[in-house]
């Protein structure tokens, strides 16, 4: 099977990610893929046109990252499967808090991107006090101890904030977060960690906002 990505997706990263967490890396070939591409190799499976994309020997496309995670785990014994289940309301609930985090960064770093006068100020700043209340709100569960299984949630938050450090620098994240910053700090070790660092830049070249 392949998995579509692009380096500079944090989705797509959560999945290359659990490709070898979950030591899948012989079964699953990572396939880059330009987005936004009519000519994109991606596009005859997938007409979303989004990654992580899993696409299975009878080519069934399988898109969007919790889908595609689903998939990876069904790949391997229960024991050391990534997605937590309904058995695990607070791990799931700690990853979708990081999913629905990473949807408002992308919103904002989009709006960001755009020419400044097609900019709008209210989405802005309506993702930027989402941000820092997520953010916040992680600091506290990280210093109390959350986040430390390496689970679907603890890759998420690694991927999130690896796009702000690389592609997302106006949220300076760290500011008055030393347990968020020491756990994603701790985290680059990790080769699956270490191997998926997004390329620098295409972020936007606002100021740092604390957020
Ligand atoms: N909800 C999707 C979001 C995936 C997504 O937005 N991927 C972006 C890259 S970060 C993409 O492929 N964008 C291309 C496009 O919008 O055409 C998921 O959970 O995977």
């Amino acid at each position: 099977m392949r998995l579509f990505h692009s380096p500079g997706s944090p989705y797509a990263r959560i999945a290359r990610m659990a490709v070898i967490e979950l030591g899948l890396e012989n079964r699953v070939a990572i396939m880059e893929a330009t987005l936004r591409d009519p000519a994109s190799i991606l596009l005859p499976y997938n007409p979303v046109g989004r990654v992580p994309a899993l696409v299975l020997d009878d080519d069934t496309a399988i898109t969007e990252t919790t889908p595609v995670l689903l998939m990876l785990d069904s790949l391997v014994a229960p024991e050391r499967r990534l997605l937590p289940g309904p058995d695990a309301p607070r791990a799931l609930a700690a990853y979708g808090r990081v999913l629905g985090m990473l949807d408002g960064i992308a919103v904002w770093n989009r709006e960001l991107r755009r020419p400044e006068h097609e900019r709008s100020p209210g989405v802005i700043a309506l993702e930027t006090s989402r941000a820092a209340r997520i953010a916040d709100d992680l600091e506290q569960a990280v210093a109390a101890g959350g986040y430390a299984a390496q689970d679907a949630g603890f890759l998420a938050l690694v991927s999130v904030f690896g796009y702000c450090e690389r592609r997302h620098t106006t949220f300076a994240w760290r500011r008055d977060r030393p347990a968020l910053a020491g756990l994603f700090d701790a985290a680059q070790a990790r080769p699956s960690v270490a191997r998926t660092v997004p390329p620098a830049g295409m972020g936007s070249a606002a100021p740092p906002v604390r957020g």
